[in-house]
């Protein structure tokens, strides 16, 4: 199987971040990871286009030269077919709460801090909007303050003693705010913690540069 990726974009980031920590875990995922540069424009090339028509990253080849598309259906995908060691819990509950996790990382902080960074210093070249950055900037201390309850226990993990998808998920929208240079209110302790603690780890080093 292919990926197609860019360094720093946090979709594809998501599942590179997971595929590192499955590597680290044991678990022998096959997949050559591509670059398509953002920077360049190469997701509206045709050539892209037919890996996918939104034109957007990230996309998994499969090896008959079909695609899929969106991040989150890539990870689940890959999970099943490589269930250990497990990221997204090991029962249906657990994976209920990992899910509820991955879904307040990434509605609640991955997407609006994305949005900031597209509405005030785009690296896609979007026009900025004051009042798009107002607005998403507003809405990201709701999810922040949910997942640092979470946390309050000193669990090293969103979900516990183990990462999960969120935990993949979280990084990839705090790398993407530090590029875009939005900050992660440090009143937010327990994420600053767990941010300082995930980014050591060496899954993390192999896929994070900022
Ligand atoms: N819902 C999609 C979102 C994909 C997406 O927005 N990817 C961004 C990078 S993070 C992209 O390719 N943007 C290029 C563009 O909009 O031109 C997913 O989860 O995969």
């Amino acid at each position: 199987m292919k990926l197609y990726v860019f360094i720093v974009a946090p979709n594809p980031t998501r599942v590179r971040l997971y595929l590192a920590e499955k590597a680290a875990a044991g678990a022998e995922i096959d997949v050559e990871q591509i670059t398509v540069s953002l920077r360049d424009g190469e997701q509206r090339l045709s050539e892209h286009l037919k890996r996918n028509p939104m034109g957007k990253l990230p996309v998994l080849e499969f090896d008959d030269g079909s695609f899929l598309t969106e991040s989150s259906a890539i990870i689940e995908y890959l999970e099943e077919i490589h269930p250990q060691p497990p990221m997204i819990g090991t029962n249906p509950r657990e994976r209920a709460q990992v899910r509820e996790l991955d879904r307040l990382a990434h509605d609640g902080v991955l997407f609006p801090a994305a949005r900031v960074v597209h509405s005030t210093n785009s690296p896609l070249g979007l026009p900025p909007s004051p009042e798009m950055a107002a607005h998403f900037a507003s809405i990201l201390p709701d999810a922040l303050g949910v997942l640092e309850e979470r946390l309050a226990d000193g669990r090293p993990f969103l979900a516990g003693d183990h990462p999960t998808i969120a935990d993949c998920t979280l990084q990839a929208g705090f790398q993407f705010a530090r590029f875009g240079k939005v900050e992660i209110d440090p009143a937010f302790e327990q994420l600053a913690r767990w941010d300082r603690d995930y980014r050591q780890r060496e899954p993390a080093c192999s896929v994070l540069v900022l």
